[in-house]
């Protein structure tokens, strides 16, 4: 028996610690820490809704545009509103570019390289790189600039984030060639994000951080020439993802079937939903909500089965709570960080007493199971490619397939709705507001991020925050233990789990990429008004 940690885990975005015994090769058992501290729900106390909007964005960079909307739909809830359809169009828009810049950056810039490898790009044959990405209907790019100019980088040093790092090159199995030309995507793809923020910033007022989403609607006043501008992006994006990204992971795929054998978390499934159709009911979004059960058997979603367990979190709040009377109140061990008690920031959603995966993996899997058209072919016919199963997906392979393909349908999709709203923009009638019927009243904004089913619920009086509470998708995924002893998703994901060195668990990080977490979301702490809990978390882990 053997301890392999990760600490931190990077490519992610705020401080993850993963912690495994590793016996015969394999993990048999893990710990996610989420090490970072932070504090918002209390800042929206004694606050207008409208407030909550912009103010919990503030959660994070990569998602803030889910914040902004899950905090409107719940200040919509607790005003007793719902959408006209020229707002309705105008969100669906800006959660689909952050969509896509997320998913996009995922793929290529945080997952990728632990798949690729650029210095082995250096081996190429230039020709043969033309001939694999027409091979593969990839797109092409100057293969020929990129190696010159990743051959000078390595000449002076500079590798940066495209050095070995503790990755051996028996760790990847790509040939040089398909090396050469992720790493020429890999350039690329930061030019799509940038595409995909342009659209958020057009329709936005700018990004990260959005001004024109509130509660009731939007601000923003669609004009034919910032619709086009807009359109001309998604475009752009759209194809890039059909001709580039797509087959790219279906190039890359095959020379890691491996990764179809481990990495399935509680084998449950929870979405929340998002994207609302023109009925703006929850199980009719072109995401629909839905939570898949232990036996693969799909039911709607009752938000009243949400709990969140404290156990093993630095809280003292009670345990169990739903998050309608959920507490917010940290409190650090005084032995420090203890792995059979309190051993992470984070708290344990639980939905029906049990773990539930949230992200791309468990949207795509409700929209297949609830028969959305598109969803269902291009499941079929990617299966089919790979000639996996279904159930194949519940896997680290699985999650990466389920997220760029969502990435292609949401792209296909952007472009629809800027058609669209180009022509509801036309229209006189087009309504973008609503007026509160009451300002007194409770409501949840269920949705989704990037990352998964999001949830922000407020309570106001007189059209003041009196309770605020919210559950994040990165919570779901990297959740500790629970009552029974349970292990959170990620925990159980990486349980089974191949790690041939220790010291350089490439399996496992694969595995945690896979989820994409962003521990900026996922830890909250309400700052307590002594602000004495700072003290203890500059030594979060009780190191002597
Ligand atoms: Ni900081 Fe987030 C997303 C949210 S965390 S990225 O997506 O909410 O899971």
């Amino acid at each position: 028996m053997a301890r392999s940690v990760i600490d931190p885990v990077s490519r992610i975005e705020g401080h993850l610690r993963v912690e495994m015994e590793v016996s015969g090769g394999k993990v048999t058992d893990a710990w996610v820490t989420g090490g970072l501290f932070r504090g918002m729900e209390l800042i929206l106390q004694n606050r207008e809704p409208a407030d909550a909007a912009m103010i919990a964005q503030r959660i994070c960079g990569v998602c803030p545009i889910s914040h902004a909307h899950a905090a409107c739909f719940a200040g919509e809830g607790a005003y007793g509103i719902t959408l006209e359809n020229g707002a309705r169009l105008v969100r669906n828009i800006l959660e689909g570019s952050q969509f896509l810049h997320s998913h996009i950056l995922w793929f290529y810039n945080l997952t990728g390289l632990d798949y690729v490898d650029p210095t082995n790009a250096l081996s190429a044959n230039v020709a043969d790189t033309y001939d694999l990405a027409n091979a593969a209907g990839t797109g092409n790019s100057d293969f020929a600039a990129v190696k010159k100019h990743l051959e000078s980088f390595i000449k002076n040093g500079q590798l940066s984030i495209f050095s070995g790092n503790w990755f051996s090159r028996d760790t990847f199995n790509l040939p040089p060639e398909l090396d050469l030309i992720a790493t020429a995507h890999y350039l690329e793809a930061l030019q799509y994000q940038a595409k995909a923020s342009q659209i958020s910033g057009l329709l936005g007022g700018k990004m990260p951080h959005i001004m024109t989403s509130i509660p009731g609607g939007t601000t923003y006043v669609p004009t034919v020439e910032k619709i086009d501008d807009a359109l001309m992006r998604a475009i752009e994006i759209r194809d890039w993802v059909a001709n580039t990204l797509i087959p790219d992971t279906l190039a890359i795929g095959p020379y890691y079937t491996e990764a179809l054998g481990f990495g399935k978390g509680p084998g449950r499934y929870a979405a929340w939903g998002v994207f609302n159709s023109p009925s703006q009911k929850p199980n009719e979004r072109y995401l629909p909500a839905g939570v898949i059960d232990g036996k693969f058997k799909l039911h709607d979603v009752d938000e009243s089965l949400i709990t969140e367990y404290t156990g093993h979190s630095y809280y003292k709040t009670e345990s169990n709570l739903n998050p309608r009377h959920g507490l917010t109140d940290p409190e650090f061990p005084e032995g420090g960080r203890d792995l059979e008690g309190k051993y992470t920031w984070c708290k344990a959603p639980r939905y029906d007493g049990k773990p539930y995966e949230a992200g791309p993996l468990s949207r795509m899997l409700v929209a297949y199971m609830r028969g959305v058209p598109e969803i269902v072919k291009l499941i079929d016919s990617t299966t089919k490619t790979l000639g996996v199963g279904i159930h194949d997906l519940e896997s680290v392979l699985g999650r990466i397939v389920a997220r760029n393909l969502e990435c292609l349908y949401i792209a296909n999709l952007e472009v629809e709705w800027l058609t669209e709203l180009g022509k509801a923009a036309a229209d006189p009638s087009t309504k973008y507001f609503t007026e509160p019927a009451h300002e007194t009243g409770e409501g949840a904004g269920m949705w989704e991020a990037p990352r998964g089913a999001l949830y922000h619920f407020e309570r106001i009086k007189n059209n003041e925050i009196q309770d605020y509470q919210i559950i994040i998708p990165t919570t779901w995924n990297i959740s500790p233990r629970d009552a029974d002893g349970v292990k959170g998703p990620m925990e159980q994901a990486l349980i089974g789990c191949p790690v041939d060195d220790v010291e350089k668990p490439i399996n496992a990080l694969r595995v945690v990429h896979s989820f994409d977490p962003c521990v900026a979301c996922a830890v909250h702490v309400n700052e307590p008004a002594t602000g004495k809990h700072f003290e203890v978390v500059t030594n979060p882990w009780g190191v002597k």
